[in-house]
């Protein structure tokens, strides 16, 4: 049985509501199984909607228990209820009053939107349509309205009760009940509500805004872990401050809460003074969080409380118009981020974040544009391309138009929308009214899916001392396409060091426009050849096709004066020689002998200077990487090995310098732990030495690994030594894996680290040793972080296993995906996702995935979230 045709909400069809919301009052009185929700909305007919029309409320899953027309029960025959939807068919045309009672099972709520239970503790998780879970509501981001929320529990089971705003009156409702009144006092949509009951602990201080108020800030995690709390609290106050100052945005409420709970569908969630997150990304201490859990906290944290004013002060018209706040957020907290830690360090891994998720995204079935102009479900479109493409536009329209108009900009965008649900347009009129320039090409890259190609080509006269840089860009699959306003920021190097005198007046502040499908470039007083550093700072997401050889990019290597061209020559040249590698089956040592001398060069004039940087340097593009830069006909064995050789000789031409380098780098015993990103990238650079000796000579690399995790103070170090024994088989492996498990019985999400290190093992055994893992008493299909580790890792980071010849790496997640969709919809598409790329593989293994995909096709009552995926990545993007 076939999954029928799914219903499409396009962009064009947006018209305004018939109906406004103007306060919500919720009566939530919790119980596990039988939840009591009284909602008391004020609605009235909106003069942009049709006059007259019916009133029909969102609802899913609901029951109907009571409804009431300004305080009066309603006939029968005046409103039909569905579990989808409340119709009345005649509503007054006054503003009027609804009364209307449902009854929920938190319990029961596996897909973990709506009200749900994790770990007993009651939470919420409304974006992007889940309030129609809770209650009858117009469940769109453009009806905003003012909620206060009475919230009532059992006080044993929930002695704290949280919700949106700002706290008021709180006591006793009868024998061992309480209640707790909340009310927000800045119009929302439904999507941002929120409430929490449980027993929690807490961390809390307090901090005084830029203007001056007195804010209560409180972290609440799981009874017995205050103690790993501290570190996201204070990344809550810099990220207060910071916003303040970069940005001139404060604080708006009496409190800022942040809730971790264990069973989340993602990261976190914005909700208004209610932020709820994924235990994973709030909780750490040195014993069981590494240095990349510590980034992620921070920037997520930041990244949540910048929804404060682009997302929720400021929310989207319509959920095409998701990456208004998505993208622009992840570029405040990237910009956050950059801040606190290293800027260089910092940027080129978002660019590796970018080309591992979006790039292979935009070139593959579920290609879609910035903004989507269609979908079939909202849920699978919060994306690599929403997110972190979304961010590189807004990046570029800073590039474009420098600093200050860019922040001029976002003063007259706040200024102009504070309180309304917006739109891109809103966003780019805002700039536009503040620089004097016409940004309707820029909006192209709202609209265009596919990742650009900037093909360059470079002419040196000796004589003239000139230099002409030739531009191309074009869209795969779209030849006609209009061109984009690309920023490339560029300069020249010599073999010497900069070439300082060179200049062009088509260069301003180091920018290039190209917004032509093709332009030409002259540099002039280029006293030597030179070779051109292109895009620094990844100015924008495009690949560059450029002819350059190895010894040109080495200079670079050395020379440039932006870091992140730096670390892109090196990756180049490890790249070419690793799909080199690919092609021919084999990786002569000669061949690679320049790149590990350069290396060695770079490692004796740097590697103690930046640690982090150096570590960088040194980390080679990943499998994926590789698979989407040969882009068809994919063999991941031969990338696999390709990517081996590389790291062995790599391993054993630096041998001396990296033993050395790792005694240089050890902490003295006493230390104290930091988490900061000095402290992080000695480890980082470390810990990739251990990975390239281990490489070159798994006995020994074994050997300083135990070592490592007997001695290791920080779960980094210990999950980096950890990570090489379990790449070398044998009994050494599996006492460690075994110790580790048992130290951490009592610790799930340290046991994630442990099942990802497990799945990511490329040996034919892991598929077997991930069916033992999934009867293990930490693994549970109930909870979406224990999936993604074991299920998610081994499809997105195991590329060898999951690609199997025999398609057994297909079933496994197959099998898992069509589990899960029972249960959690959500969870379930986004593990599907991992066949994205399908297509790109040598026809064997795509036939192998394709029956797969089939298989699930196949298969009756698929959700349409899992029903959405598959159709697009077995039919080609339908986003053109
Ligand atoms: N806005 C939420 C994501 C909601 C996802 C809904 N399926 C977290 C964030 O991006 O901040
Ligand atoms: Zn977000």
């Amino acid at each position: 049985m076939r999954t029928e045709t799914p219903i499409m909400i396009r962009l064009e069809d947006y018209r305004p509501s018939d109906y406004l919301i103007g306060t919500v009052a919720l009566d939530v009185s919790l119980h596990p199984t039988a939840t009591r929700v009284r909602a008391e909305l004020t609605l009235a007919p909106n003069p942009a909607g049709r006059a007259g029309a019916p009133l029909v409320l969102d609802g899913d899953d609901l029951a109907l228990v009571g409804l009431a027309l300004d305080g009066v029960p309603l006939a029968a025959e005046a409103y039909t209820a569905t579990p989808s939807a409340l119709t009345l068919p005649n509503p007054p045309a006054a503003p009027f009053r609804l009364t209307i009672e449902t009854e929920i099972d938190p319990t029961a709520n596996t897909k973990l939107m709506g009200l749900y239970r994790s770990n007993g503790v009651y939470c919420t998780q409304c974006e992007a349509d889940g309030f129609r879970r809770i209650t009858y509501f117009l469940d769109r981001p453009d009806v905003m309205a003012v909620y206060t929320t009475r919230i009532e529990a059992d006080r044993a089971e929930a002695p704290v009760l949280l919700g949106n705003g700002n706290p008021g009156q709180a006591g006793a409702a009868g024998p061992g009940r309480h209640y707790a009144v909340w009310h927000d006092p800045h119009p929302k949509p439904a999507y941002l509500f929120a409430l929490v009951g449980g027993r929690l602990d807490h961390v809390r201080r307090g901090f005084t805004t830029s203007e001056g108020r007195a804010v209560e800030l409180a972290v609440y995690v799981e009874p017995g872990k205050a103690g790993r709390a501290d570190y996201a609290l204070d990344a809550i106050a810099r990220s207060m401050t910071w916003d303040e100052t970069a940005f001139g945005r404060a604080y708006d409420l009496d409190v800022f809460n942040v809730v971790a709970v264990s069973d989340f569908n993602m990261g976190a969630m914005e909700n208004k003074g209610l932020n709820i997150f994924n235990d994973r990304y709030v909780l750490a201490s040195p014993e069981t969080a590494t240095d990349a859990d510590y980034a992620a906290i921070e920037a997520i944290i930041a990244h949540e409380y910048f929804h404060n004013w682009t997302g929720n002060r400021i929310t989207c018209r319509d959920w095409f118009q998701l990456c208004l706040k998505e993208g622009l957020t992840v570029f405040r907290d990237q910009e956050f981020s950059s801040d606190m830690r290293s800027r260089a360090v910092h940027r080129i891994g978002e660019v590796r974040t970018l080309r591992a998720r979006q790039f292979p995204e935009d070139a593959g079935p579920l290609a879609h544009p910035v903004r989507p102009r269609q979908y079939a479900e909202i849920n699978n479109f919060y994306t690599a391309t929403v997110y972190e493409k979304g961010a590189e536009i807004v990046r570029m329209l800073r590039t474009l138009l420098g600093a200050p108009a860019f922040r001029a900009g976002m003063d007259r965008y706040f200024a102009d929308n504070d309180g309304r649900a917006a739109t891109v347009e809103d966003f780019l009129a805002a700039f536009a009214a503040t620089s004097g320039r016409n940004l309707d090409a820029f909006a192209r890259w709202y609209e265009r899916p596919g990742t650009p190609r900037v093909a360059v080509q470079g002419v040196y006269d000796a004589q003239a001392r000139s230099y002409r840089l030739s531009f191309r860009q074009s869209l795969p699959g779209a030849p006609d396409a209009p061109p984009l306003v690309i920023p490339v920021s560029l300069g020249l190097v010599g073999a010497g060091g900069p070439l300082a005198d060179a200049h062009s007046d088509r260069v301003r502040d180091g920018v290039f426009v190209l917004d032509a499908p093709d332009d030409t470039l002259t540099f002039t007083d280029v006293s030597a050849p030179p070779v051109p550093s292109l895009f620094r700072g990844f100015s924008a997401p495009v690949r560059i096709e450029m002819e350059l050889t190895d010894a040109d990019r080495l200079a670079l290597l050395r020379h440039d004066t932006d870091a992140f061209n730096r670390w892109q020559a090196a990756q180049s040249v490890a790249m070419r020689l690793l799909v080199q590698g690919t092609r021919s089956g084999a990786l002569p040592e000669a061949a690679a002998r320049p790149f590990t001398t350069a290396l060695g060069a770079f490692l004796d004039g740097e590697a103690l200077v930046d640690p982090a940087f150096a570590a960088l340097v040194l980390a080679l593009p990943s499998e994926a990487d590789v698979a989407n830069e040969i882009g068809s006909e994919i063999d991941p064995d031969a990338i696999h090995a390709a990517r081996h050789a590389l790291r062995r000789q790599l391993g054993s031409g630096l041998a001396d310098r990296l033993h050395r380098l790792r005694e240089a780098l050890a902490d003295a015993p006493d230390t104290p732990f930091r988490p900061d990103a000095e402290a992080a990238g000695r480890r980082a650079l470390r810990n990739a030495a251990l990975d390239l000796l281990a490489a070159a000579d798994p006995a020994a690399g074994s050997a300083l690994a135990g070592t490592q995790m007997a001695t290791a103070t920080t779960m980094t170090d210990r999950l980096a030594a950890l990570a090489v024994l379990a790449q070398t088989p044998g009994p050494a492996r599996e006492e460690a894996l075994a110790r580790f498990a048992e130290t951490y019985r009592a610790e799930p999400l340290v046991l994630d680290k442990w099942l990802a290190i497990q799945a990511g093992i490329s040996e034919a055994g892991t598929l077997d040793r991930i069916r033992d893992l999934q009867a293990h008493p930490t693994f549970s299909m109930t909870n979406p972080n224990r999936v993604r580790a074991l299920i998610g890792s081994f499809s997105m980071g195991n590329p060898t296993q999951f690609n199997r010849l025999d398609g057994a790496g297909y079933a496994l997640v197959a099998e898992t995906v069509l589990a899960l969709d029972r249960t959690n919809p959500q969870v379930a598409a986004r593990l599907l996702t991992a066949f994205g790329s399908w297509r790109m593989l040598e026809p064997g293994r795509r036939e192998r995935a394709k029956s797969s995909l089939t298989e699930i096709r196949g298969v009756a009552g698929l959700s349409r979230d899992v029903g959405d995926i598959l159709a697009r990545t077995l039919a080609g993007s339908t986003n053109p």
